[in-house]
C-alpha cells in the first residue's frame, strides 16, 4: 500500500522484505509460517486522488476493512499476523483487526512521527500520518468508524516511541488528549531499558495483550535510508534491537505491524534487511 504517502517505493515494501530473507529466518527461528501473500490494493495512478485533505480515502478505507477482516482471522486461528507495509495507513486495518478480537489490546507504536494528525490539522492531506488519531477515536468518521466501531484504542494504552518530528497540530492534540509519548529526548535522557519497560507496563495495562507498529523511519537514517520520510537523531541500531528484544521478553504481543520500507530510496535493501533482523528480535531471537 503506498495510498497513505507522498512518495511511491513503499508499495514494493513486502516484496523487499520477503526478498531480504524473513519466511526462511523466522523457520529458523522456531516458527511456522502461513504467507497468504500480498492483499490487493490499487495503484495510485488508477483511483481518483479525492478531498486533498484525505488523500484516497475511499481506496484506503476498502483495503483497511480487507486487511481487518484478514488479521482478525488470524487471530481467531491462534496465529500471529505480522503485517508488512506499505506505508503506515496499512495499522489502520491491521489495528481494527485486533481490537475486534481483543479489545482491551494496547499499543506500542515505534515512529519517527506521531501519526497524530486529523484532516484539520494535516500540513500533507497524507493519511498515514491521521492512523493512530483515528484509531483512538479522532479525526474523519470513515477512517474513525471502519467496521462500524469507534474508539479501536484506549487513548491511555498508546504508547508512541522514537517520536521526533510532530506537526504543531498533532502536538496539540497529543496533549489535549493526554497521549504517552517518548521523545527521542526522553530516550536520550532515560534510555530504552528503562522506558520500554514503562511502555509495555502502559500499554498492557491489567495484563492486556500489546501490538506493536514498527515504522522504520524510527530508526537514524543512517541505518535505515530507505523510508519515505527519514529524520535525523532516531534510534540506533542497538537500541532498536533492545526495544524489540524486551517486548519479545514480556511476551504479551500478539501482533505486528513492519512498515514504510521505501525500496527506491534503500541502500542494496539495506533497510528491508534491518526490518527482518528487528522482526526477528521482536519475535524470539536473542544473542546467546
Ligand atoms: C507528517 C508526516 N506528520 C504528515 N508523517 C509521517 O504528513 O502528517 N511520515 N507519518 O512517515
Ligand atoms: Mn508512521
Ligand atoms: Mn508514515
Ligand atoms: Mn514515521
Amino acid at each position: 500500500m503506498d495510498l497513505g504517502a507522498d512518495r511511491r517505493g513503499v508499495d514494493i515494501g513486502p516484496s523487499a522484505i520477503r526478498y531480504a530473507g524473513l519466511s526462511d529466518h523466522l523457520k529458523r527461528l522456531g516458527h511456522t509460517i502461513h504467507d497468504i501473500g500480498n492483499l490487493p490494493v490499487p495503484q495510485p495512478e488508477s483511483r481518483p486522488i479525492g478531498n486533498l485533505r484525505l488523500k484516497y480515502l475511499d481506496s484506503i478505507i476498502q483495503s483497511s476493512s480487507e486487511l481487518a477482516d484478514e488479521v482478525y482471522q488470524a487471530l481467531q486461528e491462534n496465529e500471529f499476523p505480522l503485517i508488512l507495509g506499505g506505508d503506515h495507513s496499512i495499522a489502520l486495518g491491521s489495528i481494527s483487526g485486533v481490537a475486534k478480537a481483543h479489545p482491551n489490546v494496547g499499543i506500542i507504536w515505534v515512529d519517527a512521527h506521531t501519526d497524530f494528525n486529523t484532516e484539520e490539522t494535516t500540513p500533507s492531506g497524507n493519511i498515514h500520518g491521521m492512523i493512530l488519531a483515528a484509531l483512538a477515536g479522532l479525526g474523519d468518521p470513515q477512517l474513525v468508524n471502519l467496521g462500524g466501531w469507534s474508539p479501536k484504542i484506549n487513548k491511555q494504552q498508546i504508547v508512541i516511541i522514537g517520536a521526533r518530528d510532530i506537526d504543531p497540530g498533532e502536538q496539540a492534540l497529543l496533549r489535549e488528549h493526554h497521549i504517552h509519548v517518548f521523545t527521542m529526548s526522553a530516550i536520550d535522557q532515560h534510555g530504552i531499558p528503562s522506558l520500554m519497560k514503562q511502555a509495555i507496563e502502559i500499554a498492557g495495562i491489567d495484563g492486556a495483550p500489546i501490538h506493536l507498529s514498527l515504522d522504520l523511519d524510527s530508526l537514524d537514517p543512517r541505518d535505515a535510508p530507505g523510508v519515505g520520510t527519514p529524520v535525523r537523531g532516531g534510534l540506533s541500531y542497538r537500541e532498536a534491537h533492545l526495544a524489540m528484544e524486551l517486548v519479545a521478553a514480556s511476551q504479551r504481543m500478539i501482533s505486528m505491524d513492519v512498515v514504510e520500507v521505501n525500496s527506491i530510496l534503500d541502500r542494496e535493501n539495506a533497510t528491508a534487511q534491518l526490518a527482518v533482523e528487528l522482526t526477528l528480535s521482536a519475535l524470539g531471537k536473542t544473542i546467546l
